[in-house]
C-alpha cells in the first residue's frame, strides 16, 4: 500500500506527531522523551527543528538557540544541555559530568563534556528555506551564524585527531548510535583495570561501565584538546558523523551566501572531509577507522551510509553503497534500515543500535537518496518509515524484522521527522 495514499490518515499522523512534540516541549526545549530523557539532546534537537520548521517555525529557531546556550567557548557544542528542573533520573547527569569547574563550559547551563554529530548547520539551513518571514529568518541565520563557525572550527582543529581533515569522535555516544557493534573493540581495548575514579573501582566488562569510565577519565582530565591528541583511548574516525559534518559545511556554504559571507571557506572544507573519507575510510564500503588501533573497524553498520549525505560522492562509490544497502540492509528486512548488516554476528534486532531500524537514519539516507536523484531509493525510505509509525506509533526504534517498536514511546524526533515526510 502507498503509505502517503490517505488524507485523512495523515493528518490524523501529523496531529498526533504535533502532541507529542507539544508534550516534549519544555517552554525552552524539547526533550527526546519525557521519562527516559528529560534534556535536551543536541541532534535530536536539530531533527526536531528540521521537523517543526514547517509547522512551528519559531519554536524550531527557540530549539536552536536554547541547544547554543550551552556552547562551550572552544565552539563545542555539547551533546546533553542538562535542564535543572527536571527530575535528576538520568544518569550521568549533571553532578557526573560538573561542566561548571570546567573554564570553557559556559556559566550556569549545565552540560555534558562531550559532542554530536553536527547537523545543526543543515537544521539552520532548513530553517531558514521554510520561513515565510523572511525578515525574521536572516535574522535567525546572522544570530546562528557565529555558534556554528565556532562549532565547525572546534571540529576542525580540536579533533583532527588523526591530521587528515576527518573529525574524530572520542566517546560512543558522540556517534549518536551508541551501542553500535562498530565500537565494541576499540571498547574492548580500554585500559580500565586499575583506574579509580573515586567512585567505585571498575572491575566490570559491561558497555556502561566503559562509556561512563571513559567520560570519567576525560572529565578529569579537563576536557583538554591536548589530553584528547595525547592520551585519551578511545578515538574513532566515524564516517557517519563525519558525513553529516560533510552535509553541514555545505549548508554553511549556501548560508554564507544568504548573509553576504564568504562560502568557500566551508565549500573547502567539504571537499577536505570528501578526501578524507574516500582515502581513509573507504574500502568497498566505509567502515570507522580506530585511530589508536591504526586500523579500520570491519563491520558494517548504518553509520557507514553517512558519506552518502554528500551530493558530490563520486558514482564509483555511490553505486557499490547503495548495492550494499540494497542486498545486506534493505533486501533481508521488512522495516527498513536496519542499524547493522542483517547477516553479521553482533546483528541484534532487540538492541537499540545493534539493529533495529530508528526514524531518524532513515531520514538522513532519505535526505542522501534524494541528493543523487535516486528517486525510488528516496520514496521507498519515506514509505517504508511512514509505515513504522503508522503500524507502531512514534516508538524511540524498531524490529527490522516485524516492525514491533522498541525503546521509548512517543519519542521526539520520530515524530518531528514524520512531520518532515508528510509535508
Ligand atoms: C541515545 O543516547 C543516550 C546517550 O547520549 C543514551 O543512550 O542515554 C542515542 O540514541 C542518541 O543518539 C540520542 O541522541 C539519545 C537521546 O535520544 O539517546
Amino acid at each position: 500500500m502507498d503509505a502517503r495514499s490517505a488524507p485523512d490518515e495523515d493528518t490524523a499522523l501529523e496531529r498526533a506527531a504535533l502532541d507529542v512534540l507539544d508534550a516534549n516541549w519544555t517552554g525552552t526545549a524539547t526533550v527526546p522523551s519525557v521519562g527516559r530523557y528529560p534534556h535536551q539532546w543536541s541532534w535530536d534537537s536539530a531533527f526536531v527543528a528540521i521537523g517543526l520548521s514547517r509547522r512551528r517555525w519559531s519554536r524550531a529557531c527557540e530549539e536552536l538557540l536554547s541547544l547554543f546556550a550551552g556552547q562551550w567557548s572552544t565552539g563545542m557544542v555539547p551533546h546533553i544541555v542538562f535542564d535543572p528542573a527536571a527530575r535528576d533520573s538520568y544518569y550521568p547527569g549533571p553532578s557526573i559530568w560538573r561542566s561548571g569547574e570546567c573554564a570553557a563550559a559556559p556559566r550556569g547551563v549545565p552540560t555534558s563534556g562531550l559532542t554530536q554529530p553536527p547537523l545543526h548547520a543543515c537544521a539552520v539551513w532548513w530553517i531558514w528555506r521554510y520561513a515565510r518571514d523572511r525578515d525574521a529568518a536572516l535574522a535567525f541565520v546572522r544570530r546562528t551564524w557565529p555558534c556554528l563557525v565556532a562549532q565547525h572550527r572546534y571540529l576542525a582543529s580540536a579533533r583532527d585527531l588523526g591530521g587528515e581533515g576527518l573529525a574524530a569522535i572520542v566517546h560512543p555516544w558522540e556517534s549518536g548510535l551508541d551501542d553500535s557493534p562498530a565500537w565494541d573493540a576499540p571498547l574492548a581495548a580500554l585500559p580500565m583495570v586499575g583506574y579509580a575514579c573515586g567512585l567505585e573501582d571498575w572491575r566490570s566488562d559491561s558497555h556502561h561501565d566503559r562509556w561512563v569510565w571513559l567520560a570519567l577519565r576525560y572529565r578529569d582530565a579537563g576536557y583538554g584538546p591536548g589530553y584528547l591528541r595525547d592520551e585519551h583511548p578511545f578515538a574513532v574516525e566515524d564516517p557517519m558523523f563525519n558525513g553529516i559534518w560533510l552535509a553541514s559545511c555545505l549548508a554553511l556554504a549556501d548560508l554564507a551566501g544568504v548573509i553576504g559571507a564568504d562560502g568557500r571557506p566551508f565549500e573547502e572544507a567539504a571537499e577536505r572531509i570528501r578526501g578524507g573519507l574516500l582515502a581513509r575510510l573507504w574500502e568497498g564500503a566505509f567502515y570507522a577507522r580506530d585511530l589508536r588501533a591504526g586500523s579500520l573497524i570491519p563491520i558494517r553498520t548504518i553509520g557507514g551510509f553517512g558519506p552518502l549525505l554528500d551530493p558530490g560522492m563520486p558514482a564509483t562509490v555511490v553505486g557499490p553503497l547503495v548495492e550494499l544497502l540494497e542486498s545486506c540492509f534493505l533486501g533481508p528486512s521488512g522495516y527498513p534500515v536496519p542499524s547493522c548488516e542483517v547477516r553479521a554476528l553482533q546483528f541484534d534486532r532487540e538492541r537499540y543500535w545493534r539493529g533495529p531500524s530508528w526514524v531518524n537514519t532513515n531520514w538522513l539516507l532519505r535526505q542522501a537518496a534524494a541528493g543523487h536523484g535516486l528517486g525510488a531509493l528516496e520514496r521507498l525510505l519515506a514509505t517504508a518509515t511512514l509505515r513504522l509509525v503508522r503500524q507502531a506509533g512514534f516508538r524511540e526504534c524498531f524490529d527490522p524484522f516485524d516492525g514491533m517498536g522498541r525503546g521509548c514511546r512517543d519519542f521526539s524526533w520520530s515524530a518531528a521527522l514524520t512531520l518532515d515526510l508528510l509535508a
